[in-house]
């Protein structure tokens, strides 16, 4: 009998078991490996995305801090807006005719007249000479005996009676050591009169301080305009009537002119600045007190020819009273001003002079356009 057959050996399961759970940890390795490199990658992303946004969101770099503009020039100046008004009169001189519509555009335009205590500061930072503190140049003045060319300048010196309007010469008088620091000639000063209007003031030291305090001075049709404090076509600077409550507006002469001065006012010569009510716009001194130099050439007949938009003057000069003697305009009238005279403290009165001379009623205002 054949030896029995052995039962064959069951096959080996471990090994298949052990297959399958190295399978399987490979398998979970894998995926683990998987994810986390996704996890990685999501951790980098989100790092990356917090960096760029903390850049988007940061303050810009701070910009090296320019200086704040500089306004400091319009302290005491007034703005005066852009428009269109009547320039001129029916009812004045000559030369304030025609009624013509001027537009203009807007303006700084200082508040006061230019006073001796701010004129001293622009000669002590400048130390410029005015015209009338100069030796006159012999060339200027052919035939002038050299012992007459002296600095000096005109003051008003009133006579003692009664005399003629027609004949100015008689009480203007050329005065040696006249000047804005001694109004009346060498024995006056100007001590106590700080706030005063500077005076003896030709158009070329007006226009070296502007150019000193950064500002120009105004254009007649500027001066006019500001003067009318917004009213259309008024006689006076503060309305309709000459004297509103029985009251002077402006300081300029009452009386007989030019020996006579009542005083009505207050004042015999100039005032401080600022001592009656502004005008509409806040600007003081528009009548009366000090004339006031523009940027202008005079010509009696301009307006018959003046451009309609921000009229700068002719380029020539004509003054039929003193034909070859090239003048500036000046405005506003003084403390001289009389009703029996000139009336030269209306809006519309024009005066003209010698941008060389300086007299003890002549000031000015300076203007800036921004
Ligand atoms: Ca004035």
């Amino acid at each position: 009998m054949p030896p029995p057959t052995p039962p064959p050996t069951p096959p080996l399961r471990w090994p298949k078991i052990a297959l399958v759970l190295v399978a399987i940890f490979v398998l979970a390795c894998v995926l683990f490996m998987i994810k986390e490199v996704k996890r990685v990658r999501r951790i980098r992303k989100e790092s990356t995305d917090l960096r760029t946004s903390a850049l988007q969101t940061a303050p810009a770099p701070a910009v090296p801090a320019g200086k704040p503009p500089d306004l400091s020039w319009t302290n005491g100046m007034i703005w005066i807006p852009g428009g269109t008004f009547l320039m001129g009169s029916e009812d004045g001189q000559a030369d304030e005719k025609p009624v013509h519509r001027v537009t203009l555009d807007g303006f700084w335009i200082e508040q006061y007249e230019v006073t001796n205590e701010r004129f001293e500061q622009f000669i002590r930072a400048t130390g410029y000479l005015t015209v009338a503190e100069r030796k006159p140049d012999a060339k200027d003045f052919p035939g002038a005996p050299p012992g007459k060319l002296v600095p000096g300048s005109i003051v008003f010196t009133p006579p003692p009676g009664e005399v003629p309007l027609d004949d100015h010469f008689i009480w203007w008088k050329y005065v040696p050591g006249a000047n804005w620091r001694h109004p009346e000639g060498p024995d006056s000063d100007i001590k106590g009169r700080e706030k005063h209007p500077v005076v003896h003031v030709a158009w070329f030291d007006a226009m070296a301080y502007a150019k000193w305090a950064g500002k120009r001075l105004p254009t007649e049709a500027e001066w006019e305009y500001a003067s009318r404090g917004g009213q259309e076509q008024q006689p006076y600077v503060w309305g309709a009537e000459q004297l509103p409550d029985g009251k002077w507006r402006a300081n300029i002469w009452q009386g007989r002119f030019p020996n006579e001065n009542a005083l009505a006012d207050g004042y015999r010569l100039t005032a401080p600045v600022g001592s009656y009510p502004s005008n509409g716009y806040g600007l003081y001194d528009m009548a009366g007190n000090v004339w006031e130099w523009c940027s202008d050439w005079y010509l009696p007949d301009y307006y018959e020819r003046s451009p309609p938009r921000n009229p700068a003057g002719p380029d020539t000069s004509f003054d039929p009273n003193e034909p070859g003697v090239p003048k500036r305009v000046q405005r506003g009238g003084s403390f001289l001003c009389s009703d029996l005279y000139c009336k030269g403290y209306r809006p519309s009165a024009r005066m003209k002079t010698s941008p060389d001379t300086g007299l003890s009623h002549s000031g000015f205002r300076c203007a800036r356009s921004r």
